[in-house]
């Protein structure tokens, strides 16, 4: 069944690639629009790099959003008929991208793996979606990039860390500051992993999750990880102890493999799931010089670090050259840069986790116990953040409260976040993600999630008396159900 999907998901790349070299040949202004995320990030540095190296355009700019809303705001506000085509990556909503169409017609170019799209310009729309692939991890829109990026004559030597560290970014989606392994890429992202795997760029290593980072060493995960490193890192012979996975040699890798197997068969667990939960995927760039752009990993929470945390444009821009080019990557001075940003973002989460730890509240519905935060303040936290303030929160409360919500709404641009994360399946019928999504839909926002955790964000509130109400009405909402 995957295999059919990635074969005629294949023969769409190849179809909108002629497309797309259709646009590009009549094109001068080009405009590359994207989500304010890794997978955003990295295809439109992929775009870029196919406009300016095979197309040869020299006017290329760029703009990133976080929400569609944004999107269609900005429409409003500047001429984008000033250029000639508006290439589009990793945004799905429909109502915005039909704007956009109306404006420039048959200009405009979309590579995206989000739910909806306008279905009268699905010409122009690249999105597994169309093709019934249901999972957005299926494909992302920077291994889509990859193959459309290839097809019209870009090397996949110039382009490997964006296609990987995008899709990667999806995967740790949500997950981004929590320690949530990164599971294996399947399907259409597999796919182009497997042909950069074959060239060399990228080498896949599976480490036990013992480790928690392949990079880390095991007693360094011991302290920080918990369970699965306490239940197994006995596996691990005590002269290895300082030593990361990363640092073992081939044998002494397969020995700890061989023992965890072991003991859960001997457990009676060898299941699917838990072996899922027992390894950890990681994706090495062997090309790559600094410790920060090596791993795939590190490198798309890097990303999502500089463009999801109002640093400003400056940092932003940082993110997307060193998508671009591999020769930013080996340079100290941006190397420098990068560094200096990455302080910058890890002292603004400390405050916004420092903030959400002193003012969260608890609320008893129905017997259930939830741990609330709604930042009003004067310089609330972006809404990119809320996801790990709550995973936060729940860490440090060590998951004894039922569920926990953290909600942000920023002024300026009418934007109320919120992100829910619970601590067992069955306080509530249903999935959370599923519940959310319909919730956001009856209350005119937009919602969505997984089993533990979720999402939701509404636009048009107009003041913080009316986001806080929302906020509270979400929370009731969910334990009415
Ligand atoms: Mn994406």
């Amino acid at each position: 069944m995957e295999e059919d999907y990635v074969k005629v998901l294949s023969k769409a790349v190849e179809r909108f690639s002629e497309i797309l070299r259709d646009i590009m040949e009549k094109a001068h202004r080009i405009l590359i629009m994207g989500h304010n995320d890794a997978d955003g990030y990295s295809s439109m540095a992929i775009m870029a790099l196919l406009v300016e190296k095979i197309f040869r355009k020299e006017s290329i700019h760029w703009m990133s959003f976080d929400s569609p809303a944004e999107l269609f705001r900005s429409l409003n506000n500047f001429n984008v008929k000033m250029y000639d085509s508006v290439i589009v990556v990793d945004f799905g909503s429909e109502d915005e991208l039909r704007a956009l169409f109306e404006i420039l017609g048959e200009r405009v170019f979309v590579i995206d793996h989000h739910v909806s799209y306008p279905e009268e310009y699905k010409e122009y729309v690249l999105n597994p979606r169309m093709l019934g692939v249901e999972t957005d991890s299926f494909a992302c829109s920077s291994t889509l990039s990859y193959s459309i990026a290839k097809l019209l004559g870009l090397s996949p030597k110039s382009m490997y860390a964006p296609s990987i560290v995008g899709a990667v970014g999806d995967v740790q989606y949500d997950y981004e500051d929590s320690e949530t392994v990164v599971r294996a890429l399947v399907g259409y992202n597999r796919l182009v992993l497997e042909e950069l795997k074959s060239h060399g760029l990228v080498v896949e290593e599976i480490a036990p999750n013992v480790y928690g980072k392949y990079q880390q060493t095991v007693r360094e995960a011991i302290n920080k990880y918990g369970l699965c490193s306490k239940l197994f890192s006995d596996i691990v012979p005590e002269r290895y102890s300082m030593k990361s996975w990363h640092d073992l040699k081939v044998d002494e890798k397969a020995s700890i493999i061989m023992k965890i197997i072991e003991r859960i068969s001997r457990m009676d667990l060898v299941k699917k799931e838990v072996l899922s939960e027992l390894f950890i995927y990681d994706y090495i760039f062997p090309y790559e010089k600094f410790a920060h752009f090596h791993e795939a990993k590190e490198f798309s929470t890097l990303i999502n670090n500089l463009v999801r945390l109002n640093l400003g444009k400056g940092a932003r821009s940082l993110a997307l050259s060193i998508l671009k080019y591999k020769h930013l990557r080996e340079d100290l001075s941006i190397l420098r840069q990068v560094e200096q940003y990455l302080k910058e973002a890890n002292k603004k989460k400390r405050e916004y986790y420092k903030r959400a730890k002193e003012h969260a509240t608890q609320l008893v519905i129905n017997d259930v116990k939830v741990l609330t935060f709604m930042d009003t303040s004067e310089s609330p936290m972006p809404p990119s953040v809320t996801g790990s303030v709550t995973n936060f929160l729940m860490s440090v409360d060590r998951g004894l409260r039922d569920i926990y919500v953290v909600g942000t709404y920023e002024r300026k641009r009418d934007i109320l976040k919120i992100s829910i994360r619970i601590s067992s399946e069955d306080l509530i019928k249903g999935t959370i993600g599923e519940i959310i999504k319909e919730i956001a839909r009856e209350m005119g926002g937009e919602g969505g999630g997984h089993k533990f955790a979720a999402g939701c964000e509404f636009t048009g509130l107009r003041d913080e008396k009316n986001a806080k109400k929302v906020f509270y009405d979400v929370i009731y909402k969910i334990l009415s159900i």
